[in-house]
């Protein structure tokens, strides 16, 4: 590699989700989508889960499911535009903002990056309600069993304390 392209980069965690349309070939889209972008690089890629669409009020089951993943990366972008990178494949993909927790061809959030913990209008970190998501801790614990959460600690326990059990939809096939 020539010196001028050494980058230094920090890990971050993408969660990824979608109720609406050909979901699986959204999510392998979207994935291939940020491995090609400039700046991330794509680790490793848990399976696809079937999840009960959650809502504010709660578990919706007349809602279409989900299929949720999660993706371990290392970035060279610093967080805000790695969300503006997100925001552009979920556009890409079709997502239009409607309902809060609304159906949704296509969700990705940075769940943590680099350990930090950080609030402002447009970026929490860790993502705020990762931590009681069994649809976020179950993908994340099976590429990263060993992980914390921070302010919250390893995702073992975590992920032992929810409710809903994601179910395996199908294992990622590169
Ligand atoms: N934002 C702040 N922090 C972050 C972050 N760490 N990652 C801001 C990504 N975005 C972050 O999000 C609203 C704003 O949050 C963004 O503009 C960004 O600046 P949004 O994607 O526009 O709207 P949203 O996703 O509807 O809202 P919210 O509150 O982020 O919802 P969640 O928490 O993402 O939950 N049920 C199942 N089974 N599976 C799911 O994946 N997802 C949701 C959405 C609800 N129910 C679900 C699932
Ligand atoms: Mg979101």
């Amino acid at each position: 590699m020539r010196p001028e392209n050494l980058r230094v980069t920090l890990p971050a965690v993408i969660a990824l989700g979608g109720n609406l349309g050909d979901r699986e070939a959204t999510l392998r889209d979207a994935v291939a989508d940020l491995a090609r972008t400039d700046g991330i690089i794509v680790d490793a890629v848990s399976s696809l889960y079937e999840t009960d669409a959650l809502k504010p009020d709660g578990v919706d089951l007349s809602a279409p499911a989900y299929l949720n993943a999660v993706i371990l990366v290392r970035s060279a972008l610093q967080p805000l535009e790695l969300l503006d990178v997100l925001h552009t494949v979920e556009k890409a993909h079709d997502r239009v903002r409607v309902e809060h927790w609304g159906d949704r061809t296509l969700d990705l959030d940075i769940i943590t990056f680099a350990g930090l913990e950080y609030h402002d209008d447009a970026l929490t970190l860790p993502h705020p309600r990762a931590f009681e998501r069994a649809f976020v801790l179950a993908p994340w614990h099976e590429i990263q069993p060993n992980a914390t959460l921070p302010g919250h600690g390893p995702i073992t326990p975590l992920l032992a304390a929810t409710y809903e059990s994601p179910r395996l939809y199908s294992r990622w096939e590169r």
